[in-house]
């Protein structure tokens, strides 16, 4: 089944005139290929179509992805940059000697390219999904101040600790209407790796819009002497943190027609990215992934690498792993955690993770690290 999204981009760019025929469209073909696999359904016309289809898709394409390129440039973010683009914010000392740790978010309706030819009504915080991923450390008190530009109420909700009034939720007075603004205040606490959505009615449609980012919390090394050292590697910037090569990865799917399933599936937002141009690591250099999973409308989602196995702090919330030496983890919505491993004994190569539900990696969450001696 073809959305009417999809419909006015394919007419709007002329790829087939007048008439609409699924196995010409070849830019979009893969994805049409997958949301056609996901509602088999409707009408005999797309039950013919959808035969052609696995024709194509299976005789036509060796690595079951999604076919051509998205306009990064277009959509104004690069899923490759949001791998490593903390937003600290801005930091000063208060007449008391608290840290204060600021940050900008405004809430802006976006369309955006979510695989190639796919556009999907987003709304985003900071016109990206998923939204900036702000960094703070344990102790600060953190100010965010929020102004929504879009066209329906919104909030931020933190998973953090804070007081009533900045839980961002639409039962207590914690929606932002449309041009309206708010400030929220709280401390940076506890360390590990966190959230933050939109909590206006109904959730599932304001949070699978794209209303969501990671929020991670440094340990503040002194408060943890017994742990000191791993305390200190977390700590963005400093020389031991400088050894791990960090990214965050949000586990995303977007409903393209509004049949609350998902038809493309994504580690941040864009399906097959990381496969067609896979993530670079050094061999040398430890790797530590911020995962969080923010997929509306499935119950779980997972990260699973292959030819490795790694630890996992489930919400980054201590110092030692929760879970040693796996290879799979599975996350419920709003779970998060944070995976440390080394491929300091392996060839050279390219090395897949992705969902496994196969279902969801065929779909978009497949993914590729490219060890190599230096990165
Ligand atoms: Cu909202």
């Amino acid at each position: 089944m073809i959305t009417k999204l999809m419909q006015t981009f394919i007419s709007r760019r002329n790829f087939l005139g007048t008439t609409l025929t699924l196995p010409v469209a070849s830019t979009a073909l893969g994805v049409s290929a997958i949301a056609a696999e996901k509602t088999k359904d409707h009408s005999e016309n797309t039950h013919s179509k959808h035969s052609q289809i696995d024709k194509e898709s299976h005789g036509g394409h060796d690595s079951n992805t999604t076919v051509g390129n998205v306009d990064h440039e277009r959509n104004g973010f690069d899923p490759h940059k949001i791998l490593t683009d903390w937003d600290l914010g801005k930091t000063h000392i208060d007449s008391s000697g608290r840290r204060i740790r600021e940050f900008e978010m405004i809430a802006v309706d976006t369309e955006i390219e979510i695989a190639p030819g796919i556009f999907f009504p987003a709304w985003t915080y900071n016109g990206r999904v998923p939204g900036p991923t702000l960094r703070a450390q344990e102790g600060e008190h953190l100010i965010v101040n929020f102004i929504n530009a879009g066209t329906h109420p919104h909030s931020i909700h933190f998973h953090g600790i804070h007081a009533a009034r900045f839980d961002g939720v639409s039962k207590g007075d914690g929606l932002v209407w449309p041009g309206e603004s708010f400030t929220y205040e709280m401390p940076a606490e506890p360390f590990g790796c966190h959230l933050y959505h939109c909590h206006a009615t109904p959730l599932k449609r304001h949070l699978h819009k794209g209303l969501y980012g990671g929020f991670i919390i440094d340990p503040d090394p002194e408060k943890h002497p017994e742990n000191i050292e791993a305390a200190r590697s977390r700590v963005i910037g400093t020389p031991e943190n400088n050894q791990w090569q960090e990214f965050i990865m949000v586990m995303n799917g977007f409903d393209t027609n509004f049949d609350d399933e998902n038809e493309v599936y994504a580690a941040n937002t864009i399906a097959h990215e990381y496969m067609k141009k896979p993530i670079k690591v050094s061999r040398k250099r430890p790797i530590r992934i911020y995962l969080i999973n923010l997929t509306e409308f499935d119950p779980i989602n997972s990260f699973h690498i292959h030819a490795n196995f790694f630890d996992y702090y489930d919400h980054g919330t201590t110092l030692t792993p929760t879970l040693k030496t796996v290879d799979t983890i599975v996350q419920c919505q709003g779970q998060r955690g944070i995976i440390e491993m080394s491929f300091a004994n392996h060839e050279p190569g390219k090395y897949m993770f992705h969902a496994h539900q196969s279902e969801f990696a065929e779909l978009g969450w497949m993914s590729l690290f490219e060890v190599v001696d230096n990165a």
